[in-house]
């Protein structure tokens, strides 16, 4: 595939972003819909909403409008600034689980011809690309800079790809994308969602690892922003974690004094985000390699979702393995058949990796978290994991354990 080739020259580059720059303008062209069906993964992060608002700002130039379907209410705090300050009032991104509850998904669905994924090419991190594909046979677009999963939207029949994993973010590739369309935005809040979305994924990233799409990306966005819009990057980036964040990532530390690599299990949290936040701050504090786990129990409307999710971060020599790592050990089975929940991606000496396995709605959830995480503990040992200290919290009850 075109988009596995690795550029060798800067000539090559520009060729190759010119060439996905003439395809999404075809892409958009002739696609009959005039509301353009989009979906991006689950639990909105700031590279989604950037590459929303892109792709809703290029699609407005051929008079069309954009309905992006995402998943799971909470994200990270400086995302949900995000969207609740600049994202949500245009109506663009709307939660899966109230069309359903409202009903009007089926309509939407029944409306559209073509979906586009944006930063995201995997039937398994995005809950409503199964289920939307599932009601119906979609055209389907997707533009991302994730390497390809273990189920892979390439898979399925008439898909087409635009995938740049140099470009190390979803937003940064937009932005490169409209820049060889010559339709970069002067709107600022497209701007702000790019700039916050390359910003957000390449946050552990040192900017001497910022490839050259992610550093001009980066300056042609820079350049347009207004004096007011960069006082509020400012100030969105200084969001602050909830206080009881840090007592997670606190206890977390407690144990591992002279090991290298830690397992942590959170227990039930009521947002998953502690969990990619807990394994950032145990790096940041010197770990090494860490692989965070909590049971994440959600509330929307009337419904509960409950997901084991865990995060994974490595700088050592360990890194190279922890995403195949992630995709070996996070899954689920259904109907006989193994399906991969979690995977990652290297930058630099950095590997970044996410799972997130949905778990029985009809369940004893202290029980179904001891079993669910004793039974990937058993593997993560298998798959020897250097000097590991194990450190798990047994649910709210403040019950802790070393194991
Ligand atoms: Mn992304």
């Amino acid at each position: 595939m075109l988009g596995k080739k690795k550029c060798k020259t800067s000539e090559d580059k520009i060729m190759t972003t010119h060439h996905y720059a003439q395809q999404l303008r075809k892409w958009i062209a002739s696609t009959p819909d005039k509301t353009l069906l989009a979906i991006t993964h689950d639990r909105k992060c700031c590279d989604a909403m950037g590459a929303v608002m892109g792709f809703a700002y290029y699609a407005k130039q051929f008079g069309k409008d954009v309905t992006c379907i995402f998943a799971r209410p909470h994200s990270q705090p400086m995302s949900e600034r995000l969207y609740a300050e600049v994202i949500a009032p245009n109506g663009i991104m709307v939660l899966g689980e109230e069309l359903e509850e409202k009903g009007e998904l089926e309509k939407i669905i029944a409306q559209s011809t073509t979906l586009f994924a944006l930063d995201t090419s995997s039937m398994q991190n995005s809950t409503y690309l199964p289920t939307i594909l599932g009601k119906k046979q979609l055209k389907l677009y997707c533009i991302d800079h994730h390497e390809a999963g273990f189920e892979d939207i390439a898979k399925y029949p008439g898909s087409d790809i635009i995938r740049v994993e140099e470009a190390q973010s979803a937003s940064c590739l937009i932005t490169n994308l409209l820049r060889a369309n010559n339709a970069l935005p002067n709107d600022q809040e497209t701007l702000i969602a790019l700039y916050m979305g390359m910003y957000q994924d390449t946050i552990m990233i040192p900017p001497a690892h910022y490839s050259s799409l992610t550093t001009d990306a980066f300056a042609m966005v820079e350049a347009r922003l207004l004096q007011e819009s960069r006082q509020y990057i400012t100030n969105l980036k200084s969001t602050p974690y909830p206080a009881q964040w840090q007592q997670y990532a606190k206890d977390a530390l407690f144990y591992p004094t002279k090991n290298d690599s830690i397992v942590v299990g959170l227990g039930i949290i009521d947002n998953p985000g502690v969990v990619a936040y807990v394994a950032d701050k145990l790096l940041a504090h010197g770990i090494s390699t860490t692989i965070v786990m909590g049971l994440a129990e959600e509330r929307v409307g009337t419904k509960v979702y409950r997901d084991l999710v865990a995060s994974g971060r490595s700088n050592d020599s360990f890194a190279s393995q922890l995403p195949t790592l992630f995709g070996t050990v996070f899954y689920i089975e259904s109907n006989g058949r193994i399906i991969s929940k979690g995977g990652g991606k290297i930058t630099g000496t950095l590997a970044s990796c996410a799972a997130n396995i949905p778990l029985n709605p009809n369940i004893d959830v202290k029980q179904q978290w001891l079993t669910e995480v004793n039974k990937r503990k058993q593997e993560l040992l298998d798959c020897n994991i250097p000097n590991e200290c194990m450190t798990f919290y047994n649910g709210k009850d403040n019950g802790k354990t070393t194991i």
